[in-house]
């Protein structure tokens, strides 16, 4: 195959020309996993990222959506644990004693996802696998030996490649307050970065190898280029590997594999593969600040991954476990809706690509405009279903697979839909994907009006209603 004969050399030319598995533009739904210390103490203020609490308590900094005193995460610290309580003592306390692999697996399964990434290392240097780097900064600093005593990156990995989900690993290449990073970052890449990341891929030989905290330093310091070659060249994954795109400063959406976006409001139109990342909230890491009124509902979550998918991309949605390995049911519950809404209108979402403008819009475009970082529930559907007066809404949203087009509609349309500048071919089909029913179409000038049925829930599952699918075959 065309990966196998190709020698890849330590260029973003030569590494940049490297197809990206077949597999990956067609999956489009994801779940990202952070779990680590963090998930001990699970708290952070509303609107900034949990899985930070490290650096939020040591820098007494703290920036996110909202407005921040900076001592928020140190007052709730030493209120709830004391000041001689430190950040690494979370270590022994990130027990994963009812972490199930399996139960987890067949969660992700159920739930209609293609794949998972799972943080192998964030930022805080803790590894869920056992290695010698874990250890650099003096001290045990892994989960074989602190806390759960268990390979977690090792477990979910076996028990993930028994289904049909792909694996992937988040690695962070940087790392607050190691010793070396502080006063020798060389040493940091040639005797920390470079051998624990090779160690993980040798190790798990993930399917996805997801990179991050890349943005202080140039690629060359990195040597990143140097470690994708051997990725590529050498590897056991060499033919198989996924990439993103945080490989050194400034290369996001500009090389690597595939390009990352992270609570972007707008979904971007790309030439090549990308992928969306985000909580259900506003966190990664389990937040549990966080109220019920704060997850996005699943027709905002179906509609979001629906934004994104007919934009060309990927939905990378996260969850955040609890320390004792259990996923909060709101989270699981929310996959568990994703997935059901899949089971019926899977087809208009895998393996599909754009269509058209992607969008059609119900007033002009010029009112319309996304709002970054909104926490809470209904930020997707508030533009596709309740703009704010004198706002556009996406009315429709548009893929296509080879056989046939697709328009998902955010709420049921009255009497009639009618599709703006398509020509329907002369033995074209529509039904609604919900109910299996043919509808009645007609093109009229240049656009294309299309029955709709009479409305009958019992005639549907209550999930279908989140999104209602319509496939128009191309013949
Ligand atoms: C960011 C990190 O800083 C966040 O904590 C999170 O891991 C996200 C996916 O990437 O850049």
């Amino acid at each position: 195959n065309n990966f196998a004969q190709k020698k890849y050399e330590a260029t973003w030319e030569s590494l940049d020309s490297r197809p990206i598995p077949n597999w990956f533009e067609g999956a489009k739904f994801g779940i990202f996993i952070h779990w680590g210390p963090y998930s001990v103490p699970a708290y952070t203020p509303k609107g900034t990222y949990s899985e930070w609490y490290q650096y939020w308590l040591q820098s007494k900094s703290l920036f996110g959506n909202g407005k921040f005193k900076g001592d928020e995460v140190v007052n709730y610290h030493e209120a709830t644990y004391g000041e001689d309580f430190s950040y690494y003592d979370f270590g022994e306390n990130f027990k994963a004693d009812l972490f199930d692999p399996v139960e987890w697996a067949t969660l992700f399964e159920k739930a209609g996802a293609k794949y998972i990434v799972l943080t192998s290392k964030h930022h805080d240097g803790y590894t869920l696998w056992p290695n010698k780097q874990a250890n650099d900064r003096g001290f045990a600093w892994n989960s074989m030996e602190v806390g759960s005593k268990r390979d977690l990156v090792g477990e979910l990995s076996t028990a993930v490649k028994n289904t049909n989900v792909k694996m992937g690993l988040y690695y962070s290449l940087y790392e607050w307050y190691h010793p070396w990073w502080k006063n020798d970052r060389e040493r940091f890449v040639d005797e920390h970065f470079l051998p624990q990341i090779k160690d993980l891929v040798t190790k798990y030989n993930p399917d996805v190898l997801w990179a991050d905290g890349e943005w202080d330093m140039e690629d060359s310091k990195w040597k990143s280029k140097d470690f994708l070659a051997w990725l590529f060249n050498e590897s056991q994954v060499k033919n198989s590997i996924v990439i993103n795109d945080r490989w050194g400063k400034g290369i996001r959406k500009k090389h690597g594999g595939y390009f990352t976006t992270e609570y972007e409001a707008e979904a971007p139109e790309f030439t090549r593969p990308w992928e969306e990342c985000r909580g259900m909230g506003f966190s990664f890491g389990y937040n549990q600040n966080e109220d019920a009124q704060d997850y996005n509902s699943p027709k905002a979550l179906v509609l979001m991954l629906t934004n994104v998918v007919s934009a060309g991309g990927n939905l990378l949605l996260d969850i955040g476990p609890d320390s004792r390995g259990n996923i909060p049911p709101i989270m699981q519950e929310r996959l568990l809706q994703i997935g059901e809404w899949l089971e019926t209108n899977g087809e208009a979402i895998y393996g599909t690509k754009s269509w058209k403008s992607s969008f059609q819009w119900s007033k002009g475009e010029q009112n319309y405009k996304p709002k970054q970082h909104y926490l809470g529930g209904d930020f997707i559907l508030k533009q596709t279903v309740d703009p704010e007066p004198g706002y556009a809404v996406k009315e429709l949203f548009f893929t296509q697979n080879e056989d046939a087009y697709f328009a998902i509609a955010p709420k049921w349309p009255e009497e009639e839909m009618v599709i703006n500048d398509f020509e329907l071919a002369d033995n074209a089909t529509v039904t609604l994907l919900a109910t299996g029913e043919v509808l009645k179409s007609k093109q009229m000038g240049k656009n294309v009006h299309i029955s709709m049925p009479v409305y009958n829930p019992n005639n549907m599952k209550s999930t279908d209603a989140y999104a209602y699918a319509f496939k128009i075959t191309k013949e």
